[in-house]
């Protein structure tokens, strides 16, 4: 069984044959200006510099015949799946539906709810578009990784402490083994994002594994 030793907090052993990538939203309205991430006042610069860095690791996860998932967090046109309490909260310089330079804002079909053009999924890849911050909420993503029996899920994708992190708590209270990589996701808060790598490592892996790209794509070759 390939294992990846430098892992943290201990070696994390994996069957590739029942493990999936997730690459968590990325999209151009997280990671290009003029989207939802820079309508709150983010700068977009950190999570477009791990754009390369994500498609190793997808390329990675391809070649080595690992279903790669990806989720886009966007809403119907008519916002009937975003709660108010979502959208009316804050003073964002654009709202989610509001008109942008790409757009709605995180609506499904607009360009910027689409994945950045140099991590698109192939055809026979499965995308989740998701109302919430999990990617378990309100969306098929379990009867997915129940049809392909899948029980270790290898994270990617932003932003690391919001969507990644809400995802990986809810696959582990489902019971799979997750491992992210580390410098495959990223925060516009450099904290954050340090800080949700200690909590998912914390009290012996409570929330799952983290090692970096390389050493996943070593033990996947
Ligand atoms: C946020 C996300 N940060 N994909 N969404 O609102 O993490």
């Amino acid at each position: 069984m390939p294992a990846i030793p430098g892992a943290l907090p201990f070696s994390f052993a994996f069957d590739p044959a029942s493990t999936a990538l997730i690459v968590i939203d990325m999209q151009r309205d997280f990671i290009e200006p003029g989207g939802f991430g820079a309508a709150l006042g983010n700068d977009v610069a950190p999570l477009q510099a791990i754009v390369p860095t994500v498609a190793r690791l997808i390329a990675g996860a391809r070649a080595a015949g690992l279903p790669v998932i990806h989720t886009r967090e966007c809403h119907r046109p008519d916002l009937s799946d975003c709660p108010p309490a979502k959208r009316l909260r804050g003073a964002p310089a654009l709202r989610i539906g509001d008109a942008g330079p790409m757009g709605r804002i995180l609506i499904a079909g607009e360009p910027g709810a689409a994945i950045v053009p140099a991590l698109a999924p192939l055809p026979d890849e499965i995308v989740i578009d998701k109302p919430g911050k999990g990617a378990f909420y309100a969306t098929p993503l379990a009867d997915h990784l129940a049809r392909l029996g899948t029980r270790t899920l290898i994270f990617a994708g932003v932003t690391t402490e919001v969507c990644v992190q809400t995802t990986m708590r809810e696959a582990n209270d489902r019971g799979f083994d997750c491992l992210l990589a580390e410098d495959a996701t990223e925060s516009y808060f450099p904290a954050f994002k340090a800080a949700t790598l200690a909590m998912i490592r914390a009290q012996g892996a409570i929330v799952g594994w983290t090692a970096t790209t390389d050493a996943v794509l070593e033990a996947l070759q």
